[in-house]
């Protein structure tokens, strides 16, 4: 049986114990993966301090960046081998994760030597009432050893994310990938390792959340900054955990995003883009709609042409390149989307297609698949309409006004995206504005510049990644004022 080690201090080391990698597509054993312990995590710590003081912290910005393309180039050589320990962890579609998870995994450690590059700062010419002249500018420095704790549903691309950010600024990184998918995280270190990155600068740590890998790190005084990625309560236990050492904190948690549709709208480009939105890797992308709000107008054409294209959904096996929906990540998750399948019945919704579990008379009948799903009918207030499940499903409700569509879709506690589809591009900017979100798209979904800013409001996040946005939480600025007047 294979076995995923940790990566510390440039090498791959067994774990306190094991535990098992399952597929979702069938609930075989993929894996056993070495799960660190805390002394574990004090070595990888040690290692990254290290690290900070040698080689690494004395490297210029080009030789970083040039670093960097050189682990995307490890990336895309062994393309398939990332694309297969993906699709077996995750059990998403082979088309999508060739699409977006691993060309996105080698394109965020370039876009990020880009941006470290050509990032400027600013600086003033100061002059005070009494004559004297000045100069500020600020100069970036690395936070040091940043923890980097990220999720199931995207793992290379959401790991890169800040990976790639994090080394562009001079740091060192202890990454503790999902135990549920933590193939790609230690293929990365194979390449990192190939690529010549010093040891101690990338580590490896497999494990859980409580009690283990993520809270050590998380809690842990010699790590100087946590950027997570999940949920929202893990997001408040993290807060927790960092608060006695006061480390700063970027974090990207959930949703329960909207997709507001007018009734002008392209309806066969909406279509498309919002069932990509609310169906694309199983519903499980935090930026998902979950929430439709359609035009009365349009609504009962709009919900019969939705209903048509989740029933065409090719729920399939993964590697099949027809597959377009996968099955959940792990019978827990399944068990959670189910109840709030059963959840809505009981809440009064109408069940317009799916609601449980497909039957394959195959092996996927030991795997975590659900249906693809539409309610209608709910209140505001239901439960289905405010929290998130992470599932293929959405509830469909209509709307008269602009000003209700808005409302409707501001009235949650979350805020982290949402989309509008109109042809009237006026009505477009004027509504995107209006979203409590920290992005909107407008007529498409997950359409990503990676120089954007990135994140969310109220309980899906703190801070904002992309481009500069990253920069700026994995450094810290020293401004600099020299005096020019005698
Ligand atoms: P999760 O919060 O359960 O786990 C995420 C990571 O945190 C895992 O590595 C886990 O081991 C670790 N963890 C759990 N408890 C911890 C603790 N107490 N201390 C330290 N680490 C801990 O999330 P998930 O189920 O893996 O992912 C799904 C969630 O992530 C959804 O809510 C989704 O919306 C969210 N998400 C958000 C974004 C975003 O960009 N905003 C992106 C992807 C996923
Ligand atoms: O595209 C990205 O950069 C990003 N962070 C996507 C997050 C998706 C959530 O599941």
């Amino acid at each position: 049986m294979n076995l995923l080690q940790n990566y510390i201090n440039g090498h791959f080391v067994r774990g306190a114990r094991e535990f098992a990698d399952v597929n979702p597509a069938d609930g075989s054993l993929i894996a056993e993966v070495s799960e660190a312990s805390r002394e574990q995590m004090d070595e990888a710590v040690a290692a990254a301090r290290n690290a900070l003081r040698g080689e690494w912290g004395r490297m210029a910005v080009p030789a970083r960046a040039a670093l960097l393309h050189k682990i995307a180039d490890g990336i895309e050589a062994r393309f398939q081998d990332f694309l297969h320990a993906e699709v077996a962890d995750t059990g998403k579609p082979v088309a999508l994760a060739s699409r977006i998870d691993v060309p996105r995994g080698a394109a965020n450690f370039r876009a990020f030597a880009d941006v470290i590059k050509t990032a400027g700062l600013e600086s003033f010419r100061t002059e005070t009432a009494d004559g004297v002249i000045a100069l500020n500018y600020a100069v970036r420095k690395p936070l040091g050893v940043v923890g980097i704790i990220t999720p199931w549903n995207l793992p290379l691309l959401l790991l890169t994310w800040k990976v790639a950010p994090a080394l562009a600024c001079g740091n060192c990184v202890i990454v503790k990938p999902s135990e549920e998918t933590p193939a790609t995280a230690t293929l990365l270190a194979e390449v990192m390792q190939a690529a010549g990155v010093p040891a101690g600068v990338f580590n490896v740590v497999h494990g859980f959340g409580p009690n283990s890998a993520g809270e050590f790190l998380a809690a842990h005084p010699g790590v100087d900054a946590i950027t997570f990625t999940g949920e929202s309560r893990t997001g408040a236990a993290i807060m927790h955990a960092v608060a006695p050492t006061v480390k700063p904190v970027s974090f990207e948690l959930g949703g329960k995003n909207a997709a507001i549709v007018f009734a002008d709208c392209d309806f066969d480009q909406t279509l498309n883009g919002v069932a990509d939105a609310v169906f694309l890797n199983t519903g499980q992308v935090c930026l998902c709609a979950e929430r439709l709000y359609v035009e009365r107008k349009l609504m009962d054409r709009f919900v019969t042409a939705l209903k048509q294209k989740a029933e065409s959904l090719r729920v399939g096996w993964p590697m099949d390149q027809a597959t377009t929906t996968g099955p959940l990540i792990s019978q827990g998750h399944r068990d959670k989307v189910l109840s709030y399948y059963q959840l809505a019945r009981e809440e009064g919704a109408t069940i317009v297609t799916g609601g449980g579990i497909p039957k394959f008379n195959d092996g996927r009948d030991r795997g975590f698949y659900v249906e693809p799903t539409i309610f209608t009918g709910l209140p505001e207030s239901a439960r289905c309409v405010k929290e998130e499940i992470f599932g293929p499903v959405c509830h469909i409700a209509p709307f008269d006004t602009e000003e209700e569509a808005i409302a409707k879709a501001n009235d949650t506690q979350y805020g982290l995206a949402g989309s509008v589809w109109t042809t009237n591009l006026k009505r477009g900017h004027r509504v995107a504005e209006k979203l409590r979100v920290g992005i909107t798209w407008v007529n498409c979904w997950f359409l990503r510049d990676l120089r954007t800013p990135f994140g969310g409001m109220g309980l899906s996040g703190i801070g904002r990644e992309g481009g500069v946005h990253s920069l700026n939480f994995y450094s810290e600025l020293n401004n600099i004022c020299v005096k020019l007047s005698d």
